[in-house]
């Protein structure tokens, strides 16, 4: 049987590394849609490089789109790519809704142009709930809270409305948080990892924190990567919640943190009113069950191990400097 092809946008961000890894064992072809920049922003894919391909092509771009599709000639599309820091939206809502809505429309119609049998994930969010009470399902009210969590609206229901509208394979998945060692350090988890590492070691002080109340259900990127590869496996498309359906608030992330280098996070954090957003999410806690049941799709990691497993890999690299050259793509 001849191998599947797959080609992901965000293929540099943190859940592009662990899908590319995991289509790999698949057995899959895989192609990468990688934006121009200044430096080189490869190291998720250090370890991968050579038994992947990497296209030049841009979200903001629809030709640039058209070309990597015909390029890769894909089996599968799954559409990670965007403006994904919640507080950045709101300074650059415009931008924010240029790739995170209007580029999922860019992908799809370029699917429906190139070969509309080309099957289709969009990386939706649980942010789409917003205010909208726990336990969150396929079933909740969206409620966005933010210019990033408006437009991740707008991506599901173009999604929806293609899958309607042209019978295109597409589907959504709605991913709670999942985090990783690979989570930027602007996130939460990583912010809060990297900073107790850092202590520990006498690299840092003190530790700026905004909302420590909000609560969210935080799982590993590694096992979220596989739901987005089960639901495209399915004989028929739909939209999926992805969640562990555990929640914990800020505060709790630091104190297992801390508590995991024998430190007291009240001794060090301080609360900075300018990291509060102008309207926050206060509580999500997600429901899997649908997952669960059509999919067979468990979380495998618990928050205190992803905890653990995100400090000990901080700690490594504070004490190891890593080698910042990596070869050029293209
Ligand atoms: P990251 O921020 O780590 O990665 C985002 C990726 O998008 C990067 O590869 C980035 O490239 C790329 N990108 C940004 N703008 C463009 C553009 N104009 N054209 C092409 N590529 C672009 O996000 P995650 O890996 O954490 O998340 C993946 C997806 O899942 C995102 O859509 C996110 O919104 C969504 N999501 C994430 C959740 C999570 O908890 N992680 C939960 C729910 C949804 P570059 O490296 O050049 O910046
Ligand atoms: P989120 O992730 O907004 O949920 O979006 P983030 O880790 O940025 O924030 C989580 C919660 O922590 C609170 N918080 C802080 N957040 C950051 N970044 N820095 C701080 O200092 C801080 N202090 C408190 C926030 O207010 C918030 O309540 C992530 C992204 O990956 C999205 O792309 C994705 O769609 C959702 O998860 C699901």
């Amino acid at each position: 049987m001849m191998s599947k092809s797959a080609l992901i946008t965000g293929v540099t961000g943190q859940d592009g590394s662990y899908l590319a890894e995991w289509l790999l064992t698949k057995g899959y072809k895989v192609y990468g849609l990688v934006r121009r920049s200044s430096t080189s922003n490869h190291e998720r894919l250090t370890h991968i490089i050579d038994k992947i391909t990497l296209i030049a092509g841009d979200l903001l771009d629809q030709n640039s789109i058209i070309n990597a599709l015909r390029q890769s000639e894909p089996d599968e599309v799954y559409n990670l790519a965007a403006q994904s820091f919640v507080a950045t939206s709101w300074n650059q809502p415009d931008l924010t809704g240029e790739i995170t809505a209007l580029g999922v429309t860019r992908v799809l119609e370029a699917i429906r142009l190139v070969n509309p049998k080309i099957r289709f994930y969009q990386a939706s969010s649980s942010e789409m709930f917003g205010a909208s009470k726990p336990p969150q399902n396929e079933q909740t009210p969206f409620h966005p809270r933010s210019p990033y969590a408006v437009s991740k609206v707008y991506g599901h229901f173009a999604t929806i409305n293609y899958r309607e509208s042209y019978g295109l394979f597409a589907c959504s998945g709605i991913l709670f948080n999942h985090e990783s060692p690979r989570r930027g350090i602007e996130f939460v988890t990583r912010k809060v990892t990297n900073a107790a590492a850092r202590i520990k070691l006498g690299q840092q002080k003190k530790l700026c924190m905004g909302n420590l109340d909000a609560q969210r259900d935080w799982g590993f990127a590694g096992d979220y990567v596989q739901a987005m590869w089960m639901m495209l496996q399915q004989a028929t498309a739909n939209d999926y919640v992805i969640a562990t359906g555990v929640s914990h608030s800020v505060r709790d992330l630091l104190e297992i943190a801390f508590r995991i280098v024998g430190l007291n996070y009240r001794d060090y954090v301080t609360v900075d009113t300018s990291l509060l957003r102008p309207a926050e999410v206060d509580f999500l806690c997600g429901d899997a069950g649908v997952a669960r049941k059509v999919l067979g799709w468990t979380s495998a990691t618990t928050f205190e191990r992803l905890v653990q497993m995100m400090v000990e890999e901080d700690i490594r690299r504070c004490e190891i400097p890593q080698a910042l050259n990596a070869a050029a793509p293209f």
